[in-house]
């Protein structure tokens, strides 16, 4: 019989922070394909792109993989509830993990500033959802107050079980290509991935599976790109709305992460991000959420900077689906609606319309 992935915990039980008691609450993520980007090679003049397409994970990000971690080790705890603050992926994961879970999940979202695809998700999973009236930095402090004073657990990325679960992507990434690429490139909000997946590629290092660690580039909306000012940002602000954060949960351990890989982070402005979006649904064949863009954004910029050497191997997280915020699809370069044309049925009209008679 083929092989059915397991998911993530059960997969590289040995290599998490589990053990025979610890209750496995999984959707069966992670697993998800790399794909080669050949198109985005020769735009950026790199021998080899791939993208870790993480839109194809149960919820459709890559939240999942450190949700069946969080919500597992919840469970294990006797948690009744979890909590989180969200821009919409973690919310729309943690619900649905909770939903399998059969426990109660509650989620703070920043109001009007998450997309539809990822507050229908929490609804449909039955989330307890309250709008706060602003920021994803407003709802984490508050996500953290709540999980401090009352008998709900914290599933943000400052609880380490959620980096634990993340770190399996570059697991993944080294079993596929059988090496590790020179830079991985990935989007930043709280920097929880950007630094789970060095955390994933230095314990490789360390077992000697890879001679090598990549640089990790990161990559934020400008209107949004603490990493960049090195200060927090007040009021971020980015089409991206994934990482409209200001003040990331993870800075310490992603500098420290960039310090040991040599990597660097970046910002890019949101007209890049939208250019990318559409190349890689146009060009590549993968569509993604804006955000997730960022990253071959920011690749992108660098490349015309002259920092991508020539056969550079490179790895882009492309980290959610771009189902989850759709419209962005049905605009074209100028901002303006797109609308397929109306036709009759008659097949020489339509010949005529699409330029083949
Ligand atoms: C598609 O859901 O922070 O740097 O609350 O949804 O690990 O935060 C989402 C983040 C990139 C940034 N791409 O990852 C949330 C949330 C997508 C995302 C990020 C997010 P981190």
């Amino acid at each position: 019989m083929a092989h059915q992935w397991r998911g993530v915990i059960r997969e590289y039980f040995d290599r998490l922070d589990v053990d025979a008691s610890t209750p496995i609450i999984t959707l069966g993520e992670g697993g998800t394909p790399l794909v080669e980007a050949p198109a985005l090679a020769k735009l950026v003049g790199a021998e080899e792109v791939w993208l870790k397409v993480e839109g194809m994970n149960p919820t459709g990000s890559f939240k999942d993989r450190g949700m069946t971690m969080a919500v597992s080790k919840a469970v294990g705890h006797g948690a009744k509830a979890v909590i989180c603050a969200s821009t919409g992926n973690t919310s729309a994961s943690a619900a649905a993990y909770a939903a399998a879970a059969g426990i109660q999940s509650v989620v703070l979202v920043p109001e009007g500033k998450i997309a539809l695809g990822k507050l229908s998700q929490a609804v449909a999973h039955k989330a307890q959802i309250l709008q706060v009236q602003g920021n994803f930095d407003d709802c984490l402090d508050l996500a953290r107050a709540l999980s401090e004073n009352y008998p709900v657990h914290l599933v943000n990325s400052v609880n380490p079980d959620r980096i634990e679960g993340q770190k399996t992507a570059a697991f993944e990434v080294i079993e596929r290509l059988g090496y590790a690429p020179d830079i991985h490139v990935l989007p930043v909000g709280n920097a929880g991935n950007y630094s789970a997946y060095f955390k994933g590629y230095l314990e490789d290092f360390n077992a000697g599976v890879i001679k090598t660690v990549p640089k990790m580039w990161g990559f934020q909306a400008d209107g949004s790109a603490p990493f960049v000012y090195g200060t927090p940002v007040k009021n971020p602000d980015t089409i991206a709305t994934a990482i409209r954060i200001g003040n990331p949960a993870s800075y310490e351990l992603a500098l420290s992460a960039r310090e040991c890989s040599l990597g660097e982070f970046g910002s890019v402005l949101d007209s890049e991000i939208l250019w990318m979006h559409r190349f890689l649904s146009q060009e590549v064949g993968v569509f993604v959420e804006p955000s997730s863009a960022t990253g071959a954004a920011g690749l992108l910029k660098n490349a015309r900077a002259g920092k991508v050497p020539a056969g550079s191997k490179i790895v882009v997280t492309v980290t959610g689906h771009g189902l989850k915020d759709a419209l962005w699809a049905l605009k074209d370069e100028n901002g303006n609606e797109i609308q397929p044309q109306s036709v009759s049925n008659r097949a020489e009209e339509v010949a005529e319309r699409l330029g083949l008679a």
